[in-house]
């Protein structure tokens, strides 16, 4: 026994965060052995949401922090190799190693130069949320960006529309709490894929069926929850606006709303009840692809079912109208009082219930003390092809781009409009540093390549998008090679770049206490926090929001009490600040441009989906061989209906050709020899992966256009028709 607990004393178990982009955010305890080295992870028991186990996709992790694929030092693309993808392991053909002060030294000199010839604003930065940390997702970089004067990066790729759609109608992101879930009679997974990206909110589902309660998906793809429910919808792409006022239209012909809720807490009812009448279950029907009585079923058991929650994630918003599409389902559970029930309502993002002093750790004030002496243009994420390419034509968008900066994003593999963004970073006068863990298929394009550390090797501070609590990452590992943290990197560029202001000084530990807003006592002071102390965060890694503390003695129902954030100050059916802006106030439907009832429906006959993978997140993980064994199945694969297939003369195993104006890429057809296919007729789909992993280098990205959704700029992945034939 005492041999045991000696042996086991040389081990350490430290709180650390899982920082990739799922809303999730799970508690990982680290074991660290006595060299240093972590040996295992495992989801925190304590820990209410992650309940002690973590995904497949992380629960590997280790192979990951110690691949030998790793970038483990500062490299610099060889005179004279042109950019382009790289076969995997080739890197070193490409690129030489050199030390971090050369790195440094280079880089700032260049950007420098750049700003100096061209003006700061030809510098992007170019961001997302390949790390979820405060700190690593936007801390030390924005500031050094602000202060230098690049061009600020619009960062929409993933959930603006939605979003801003969310704030419409409630005026922050909150939600139904994630363990608050195994109350409810029912439960709709809408865009949802809950298996594949949000598992932790399974077993809460598990609970409620347990309970009697029962689970609806509605989604055009059979993703395993949809196989798992007690009723899968395979809605057409894109028609979810008319499904959810065709609800409405039932629940208000039948009485079914609660009319007191209404009263009390939301604006513009009877105007959205006049819109809703033009909705009739038949019209619906006719776009969404159900019948007529399945509408009216659907309505009747959303508004009868009591507490009903509905899990609305970011599938629906990814359409050309899908910004609409979500500010309509989010109205559902104001107009049948869903709210007042714990367990009931709905969440997209439980975002908003974080009141981190962003202020102070973006420091936008900074702007002003660059060369500009005001914030700089905003570039948006989503037409990257374009920005890289066409931008600087039009004196009004301002100058064209010289410079990129990418961190926490792999834009080769994962940004619309493969083939554009491609021409793009192939510019030869485009200077490209990618900080980064791996060699992506965007540092294939880089001119440096530095070394970026995981979770495990950095401290951070992180909230969530799919829970309420807050979590700090503390460092488990001493960083592999010569990786160093993002915040790290952007104080050192500053410091080269001649920034005298002592926050470039700042560490992690400091922009913890910033973010926190700490009082002298290690208190918080930010907006229901102030009960959070450095202390505790430290001891137990994940402390709730003030709202979460109790819930099972005060629940929290979002929207049930005083003035919400709104111009109303109520729940907004009907909406004045779009009315201001020209648009139409009331939610209604309209088709894509590119889908089956919109207007380039006659070029291309099909739907694609250019789904993630359930074993990668997003590009990450895909370079991984257990994480590509795990998602053999569908890797590489265009799913396809059995008659779509049979009408072009394709069968299962098949080489195929998808293509559209903008690109095309070949695949193997999986098609289902019986029923249920994983997509309906006039749908495909496919799954993201690294572009380099491809025999022609490409990925289903070369479909995917820049097209922007109605609200919010964002992307619109899943609006978008291509042609396939036998290869
Ligand atoms: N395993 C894994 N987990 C992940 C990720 C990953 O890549 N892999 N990515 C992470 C990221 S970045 C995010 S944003 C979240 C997103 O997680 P989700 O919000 O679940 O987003 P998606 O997978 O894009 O879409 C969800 C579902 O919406 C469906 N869908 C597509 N179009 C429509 C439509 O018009 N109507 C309806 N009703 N459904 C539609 C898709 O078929 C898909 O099954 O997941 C995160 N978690
Ligand atoms: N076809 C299609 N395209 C899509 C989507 C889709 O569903 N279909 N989903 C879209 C969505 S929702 C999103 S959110 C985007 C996501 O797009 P990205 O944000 O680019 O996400 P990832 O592909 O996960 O790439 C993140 C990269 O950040 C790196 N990284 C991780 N941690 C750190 C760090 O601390 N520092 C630095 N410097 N780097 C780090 C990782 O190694 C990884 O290569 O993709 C979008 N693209
Ligand atoms: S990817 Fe999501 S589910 Fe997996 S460990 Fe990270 S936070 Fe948890
Ligand atoms: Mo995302």
């Amino acid at each position: 026994m005492e041999a045991k607990a000696a042996a086991s004393s040389t081990f350490k178990i430290v709180h650390a965060v899982c920082s990739h982009d799922c809303p999730d955010s799970c508690a990982v305890l680290v074991t660290v052995d006595s060299t240093g080295r972590a040996v295992k992870v495992q989801g925190d028991p304590s820990q209410p949401v992650t309940q002690g186990f973590l995904c497949g996709k992380v629960a590997k992790y280790l192979d990951r922090v110690y691949s030998p694929d790793r970038v483990l030092f500062p490299m610099k693309r060889k005179p004279g190799v042109a950019k382009g993808p790289l076969p995997r392991g080739s890197e070193k053909k490409v690129f030489e190693r050199i030390s971090w002060e050369a790195a440094l030294d280079e880089i700032s000199g260049r950007l420098r130069e750049v700003a100096q010839r061209f003006g700061p604003e030809t510098v992007l930065p170019y961001s997302y949320a390949g790390n979820m940390g405060l700190l690593g997702f936007g801390s030390m970089d924005r500031r050094f960006f602000h202060r230098f004067g690049a061009s600020q990066l619009a960062r929409t790729i993933c959930s603006e529309a939605g979003g801003v759609a969310w704030n419409l109608v409630y005026g922050k992101k909150l939600g139904t709490p994630t363990e608050d879930f195994r109350h409810a009679r029912l439960v709709i997974a809408w865009g949802a894929n809950i298996h594949g990206n949000n598992i932790h909110l399974w077993p809460m589902i598990e609970d409620a069926r347990r309970n009697g309660g029962r689970l609806i998906v509605i989604d055009p793809y059979r993703t395993r929850t949809a196989g798992l429910a007690d009723w899968h919808i395979a809605i057409r792409p894109g028609t979810d606006t008319a499904l959810a006022l065709g609800m409405m239209h039932v629940i208000l012909r039948e009485g079914l709303e609660d009319a007191a809720f209404v009263a009390e807490r939301t604006h513009g009812f009877e105007r959205l009840a006049e819109r809703a009448k033009e909705y009739t279950p038949d019209r619906v029907a006719n776009w969404t692809g159900m019948t007529p009585g399945e509408v009216e079923q659907l309505a009747r058991e959303y508004a009868t079912a009591q507490p009903a929650a509905i899990r609305l994630n970011y599938g629906v918003q990814r359409a050309e109208f899908g910004g609409t599409a979500v500010r309509t389902i989010a109205m559902l559970p104001a107009l049948t009082g869903a709210w007042r029930y714990r367990g009931g309502g709905a969440v997209l993002s439980t975002s908003g219930g974080f009141s981190w002093d962003k202020e102070a750790i973006e420091r936008p004030d900074l702007a002003w003390s660059s060369p500009l002496k005001r914030p700089a243009r905003v570039v948006n994420m989503s037409a990257l092809g374009e920005a890289l390419t066409t931008l600087g034509e039009r004196p009004e968008d301002g100058p064209r781009v010289h410079a990129l900066f990418v961190y926490n994003s792999n834009p080769g593999a994962v940004a619309p409009n493969h083939n554009a963004v491609r021409r793009g970073l192939e510019r030869t006068d485009l200077f490209t540093v990618v900080h980064e863990q791996f060699f992506t298929d965007t540092t294939d394009y880089a001119d440096y390549v530095l070394p970026a550390t995981t979770f495990l090797e950095h401290t951070d501070l992180q909230g969530a998008y799919g829970h309420y609590f807050v979590q700090l990452s503390q460092q488990a590992i001493e960083p592999v090679g010569e990786a160093r943290s993002n915040v790290w990197l952007f104080s050192q560029l500053a410091q080269r770049m001649g920034f005298t202001e002592p926050c470039f000084l700042d560490g992690a530990e400091e922009m913890v206490a910033q973010a926190l807003a700490l009082d002298a006592a290690g208190y918080s002071t930010n907006y229901g926090m102030e009960h959070i102390a450095l202390e505790d965060l430290k001891r137990k890694g994940h402390v709730p929001l003030g709202f979460h503390r109790d819930i099972e003695h005060s629940p929290f129902l979002p929207y049930t009490q005083g003035t919400l954030a709104t111009p109303s100050g109520k729940i907004e059916f009907c909406s004045e600040t779009l009315a201001s802006q020209g648009l139409d106030p009331l939610p209604h439907f309209e088709p894509a441009t590119e889908s089956r009832w919109g207007a380039s429906a006659s070029t291309y006959p099909l739907e694609f989906l250019g789904r993630k993978a359930d074993h990668y997140m997003n590009s990450t993980f895909a370079n991984l061989d257990g994480h590509r064994r795990m998602e053999a199945q569908t890797s590489q694969r265009l799913e396809m209906h059995p008659a779509d297939a049979a009408a072009r003369g394709i069968s299962d195993g098949d080489r195929v050709r998808i293509w559209n104006d903008r690109g095309e890429i070949c695949l193997t057809a999986k098609v289902p020899a019986t029923e249920p296919s994983s997509v309906p007729q006039g749908v495909v789909a496919g799954r993201l992966d690294w572009a380099k992993l491809h025999p022609e280098g490409v990925n289903q990205n070369v479909l995917t256009s820049e097209r922007l959704t109605d609200l919010g700029k964002g992307a619109t992945f899943y609006s978008v028709l291509v042609e396939v034939a036998r290869a």
